[in-house]
């Protein structure tokens, strides 16, 4: 399964430097509003520790990182609902994400055109989150319009279907994401991939030198966040720009002399997986060590068909054992020995940093 994150906000607040950074993809990054008129396609390997250290324990020919799509969509402006900018093409590309990493500009800088004349995160947060309500409410009134007519045709699921679209509306109306109300429902939401309903990823763009404590900017984008149970994260585009042309020793010396643990790619894909409950299992051998992304609650055997629909046809077990146990024991064949090798049927759930192998016979 491939993971898709829509990058969005205002124009100029670091969109396309954030997302070059994070993909090398060449999209152009430029003092100028709509320089993104291409919504930008990236495959990022999603980092994690856990890889390297099995491929010491393993020395496989090959390691194989698990992926993830970034799309740099062009920077809204206010209007866009209405069509300004590059309004509808916009709003249609947001409409094809899992999830949305909301970049909100927390630098000052007399350099760079700010849209709307100043820095100001919660105005800002506020045109692009009301361009896609609008833009939603638009659809739901439409469904609305067909639902109703499928009423006087006597069509039961009609009426449970108005009752959702009318309560949408009426929250939608009010300013509110669609995401509150459709998280709160029972019943599986209507397919009508609203825009105000995808997961929502803020991220604060600080000054290099402000990027660990944060400023004025990135506190009230926190709260704003806060408020909305959602999460946000710290980044600074330049050093991930500066970074991304480094190589793997030269980077580590540069996140330690700013004093950060690890990059922005790292925590902005780790945010990104909690988000989404997205979470990694290993398989593991000479051959290869690679990663695979799941969502939490996945059963063995359909952890099995994303390996190959025929280990799921012919599944017999899952063999498990814990990245911890493995490295901490530093052998794989003390997995067997010391019994910390579990055999586990098709509706074992399978766990962030299980490392599984699979018995099939087709
Ligand atoms: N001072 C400063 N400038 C930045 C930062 N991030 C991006 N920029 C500059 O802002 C301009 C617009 O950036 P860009 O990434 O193209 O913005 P986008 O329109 O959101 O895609 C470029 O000139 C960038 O170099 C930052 O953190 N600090
Ligand atoms: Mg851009």
């Amino acid at each position: 399964m491939s993971v898709n994150c829509g990058i969005i906000g205002l124009p100029n607040v670091g969109k396309s430097t954030i997302f070059n950074a994070l993909t090398h993809a060449g999209a152009a990054v430029a003092n100028y509003p709509f320089c993104t008129v291409n919504p930008n396609v990236g495959v990022i390997a999603v980092p994690d520790d856990r890889l390297a250290r099995l491929a010491e324990l393993y020395e496989p020919k090959k390691v194989t990182p698990t992926y993830m799509e970034v799309v740099d969509i062009a920077g809204l402006v206010k209007g866009a609902a209405g069509g300004e900018g590059l309004g509808n093409q916009f709003l249609s590309h947001i409409r094809t994400v899992d999830a949305l990493v909301h970049i909100v500009r927390c630098f000052d800088d007399p350099e760079i055109v700010h849209v709307n004349g100043s820095v100001d995160p919660g105005r800002d947060v506020e045109i692009v989150e009301t361009e896609l309500i609008l833009k939603d409410l638009d659809s739901v009134e439409q469904r609305l319009l067909r639902a109703d007519k499928r009423i006087k045709t006597g069509d039961p699921a009609a009426v449970r279907e108005v009752d959702l679209l009318k309560r949408l509306a009426g929250v939608l109306g009010q300013g509110q994401p669609a995401r509150a109300l459709l998280m709160s429902q029972e019943a599986p939401p209507l397919d009508l991939q609203l825009l105000s309903s995808k997961p929502v990823l803020y991220v604060a763009n600080l000054p290099e030198e402000e990027m660990r404590k944060g400023n004025a900017h990135s506190d009230s984008l926190l709260e704003i966040a806060r408020r909305q149970g959602l999460e946000c994260i710290m980044i600074s585009g330049k050093i991930e720009a500066e970074m991304a042309v480094l190589s793997p020793e030269e980077r580590k010396e540069l996140l330690e002399a700013w004093g950060l643990a690890e990059s922005g790619l790292a925590r902005l894909s780790r945010a990104a997986y909690a988000l989404l409950g997205l979470i990694t299992f290993f398989t593991v051998g000479k051959d290869e060590v690679k990663g695979w992304t799941i969502q939490k609650g996945t059963a063995a055997v359909e952890a099995a068909g994303k390996i190959h629909s025929d280990i799921a046809r012919g599944f017999i077990c899952a063999e498990v054992f814990k990245y911890e146990d493995v490295i901490a024991q530093g052998h794989p064949r003390a997995m067997k020995e010391k019994g910390l090798l579990r055999l586990e049927g098709r509706d074992y759930l399978i766990e962030d940093g299980d490392c599984v192998y699979f018995r099939f016979n087709v």
